[in-house]
C-alpha cells in the first residue's frame, strides 16, 4: 500500500478538545493566570475553534457542567457551528459541592443521591439542546479509611443511580463511565479500573461504555492492552488523552511518552477502532498550565494524529505473517519500523493539499490572535478550573 492510501483514514478522523482547557488551571498550589483568557463559554469555544481552523482535527468542543452554564444553549450551539466547530461530549460534575463530601452517586444518603442523579438529568437536557449524544461521567467518590464505608454498600448504591442516569437516555445517547485509580480519595475509588467500570456498563445495556483517560493508571500498567481488551468487546466509549509521568498530570498528550502513544493507537488501528462508525469518541482532557494553551492545544491533537498516522504505515499483513511464523523479532520490527518512520513532511503536505498551514503551531503564533485577544478581553472574571 502507499503511504497515501495507508493514511487516508486520517481524513475521517477528528479530536474532541475540552472547554477547560483555555480557562485558567493550574495545581492545588496556585493557578496562573494570563491576559486573553476566556470569560466565558463563548470565548472558550472560540479559541477551540482556532484548534480546528489551524489544523483540521479537533471539530468538537466538550463541555463541563455546571462550569459552562448558559442561558441558552441553543445559542451557544449555534455559535459554535458559526466558529466551525460543534459541542461535543457533556461531563457531568461531581466533585465540587459539599454535599459530595462523602460520596455522589455512591452517598448513603439518599438525598444526596438523587440530587447527584438530577445533576444528570440536567446534563441529558443540555446534550439535547447543543445535538450531543455523549453523557460523560467521571466519579470522584471514594474512601480514605478501612472501615471508613461499607465498600459493598457503595457498589449497590452506585448501580442503583447509575442504573436511573441510564434509564433517562434515548436513541443512540450513550453514557459513558470514567475510571481512575487514586484522587481524590486514597484508600478506595469506587470506579478505581477499567474492569469496575465494564462491570456497571455491561450491567446497564449497550449504550454504556467506559472511558480510558490515560493518566489513570498505575505506573507500568500495559494501557494499550486494556484499550485492545474494550475494542474487542465493544465498550470503548471515549478517551481522555493526556501524558504523565507521575500520576494525573494532565500534560500534552504524547509529551512524555510518545512510544505509548503509538502502541495504543496501534491497537486501534489493529481493530479498526479509528474509524467514526466504532463509536470511539477521541478526546484530549488536560490542562495547560505553564504553557500556552491554544498552542498546547494545536500541539497535543497534532501529537495523537502524528501516532496515528505511524499506526496507520504498520504493514498489517506483513505483520500477521511474521506473527503467523513466530518471527519474534521479525514482527518486532514491523513495528518499529512504522514508530520509527518520520511523518512530519507528509501530514504537512496533506495539511497544504487541504489548504491548511503546514505549521499550525507557527501560524496561530504569526496570526496575532492572542494578541488581539488580550486586547479585547477586558474586565470580566477569567474562567478557571472549576469555574
Ligand atoms: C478527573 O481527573 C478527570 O479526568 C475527569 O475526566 C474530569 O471530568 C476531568 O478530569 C476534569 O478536569
Ligand atoms: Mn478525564
Amino acid at each position: 500500500m502507499t503511504t497515501t492510501a495507508a493514511l487516508a483514514d486520517l481524513d475521517d478522523f477528528g479530536i474532541e478538545v475540552p472547554s477547560w482547557a483555555y480557562g485558567n488551571s493550574g495545581t492545588r498550589f496556585k493557578v496562573f493566570t494570563t491576559p486573553g483568557t476566556p470569560r466565558d463559554v463563548f470565548e472558550k469555544v472560540a479559541d477551540a475553534a482556532q484548534v480546528n481552523a489551524l489544523t483540521g482535527l479537533a471539530p468538537k468542543v466538550s463541555l463541563h457542567i455546571p462550569w459552562d452554564r448558559v442561558e441558552d444553549f441553543g445559542k451557544l450551539a449555534a455559535f459554535a457551528a458559526d466558529h466551525g466547530v460543534a459541542i461535543g461530549g457533556i461531563n457531568s460534575n461531581l466533585f465540587q459541592d459539599d454535599d459530595y463530601r462523602l460520596g455522589s452517586l455512591t452517598n448513603s444518603d439518599a438525598r444526596v443521591r438523587a440530587k447527584a442523579i438530577d445533576h444528570h438529568r440536567e446534563c441529558i437536557d443540555i446534550m439535547r439542546q447543543v445535538g450531543s449524544t455523549d453523557l460523560k461521567i467521571w466519579l470522584p467518590d471514594g474512601t480514605n479509611y478501612p472501615g471508613q464505608d461499607s465498600l459493598v454498600g457503595r457498589q449497590e448504591r452506585l448501580a442503583d443511580s447509575l442504573a436511573q442516569i441510564y434509564a433517562e437516555l434515548a436513541g443512540d445517547e450513550r453514557l459513558l463511565l470514567e475510571y481512575k485509580i487514586f484522587e481524590p480519595y486514597f484508600y478506595t475509588m469506587d470506579v478505581p479500573d477499567w474492569g469496575t467500570s465494564l462491570l456497571h456498563c455491561l450491567a446497564l445495556g449497550e449504550r454504556a461504555k467506559v472511558i480510558l483517560d490515560t493518566g489513570h493508571h498505575a505506573p507500568s500498567t500495559n494501557i494499550e492492552f486494556i484499550v485492545m481488551q474494550l475494542v474487542r468487546v465493544g465498550r470503548l466509549g471515549a478517551f481522555d488523552f493526556n501524558s504523565r509521568n507521575y500520576a494525573d498530570d494532565d500534560l500534552i498528550v504524547g509529551s512524555a511518552d510518545p512510544f505509548q502513544l503509538f502502541r495504543i493507537l496501534d491497537q486501534i488501528v489493529a481493530q479498526g477502532a479509528h474509524r467514526p462508525d466504532s463509536g470511539v469518541n477521541f478526546m484530549l482532557d488536560q490542562c495547560h498550565n505553564i504553557e500556552e494553551k491554544i498552542p498546547g492545544q494545536i500541539r497535543s491533537v497534532l501529537n495523537v494524529e502524528q501516532a496515528l498516522a505511524k499506526a496507520l504505515l504498520v504493514d498489517r499483513d506483513a505483520l500477521a505473517a511474521a506473527q503467523r511464523a513466530g518471527d519474534v523479532l521479525g514482527a518486532n520490527e514491523i513495528l518499529t519500523d512504522a514508530y520509527e518512520t518520520d511523518v512530519r513532511a507528509r501530514l504537512a503536505d496533506r495539511r497544504e493539499e487541504r489548504g491548511l498551514p503546514r505549521n499550525p503551531v507557527r501560524a496561530f503564533a504569526e496570526s496575532g490572535y492572542a494578541r488581539r485577544v488580550a486586547d479585547e478581553r477586558i474586565g470580566g472574571t477569567q474562567a478557571s478550573w472549576g469555574a
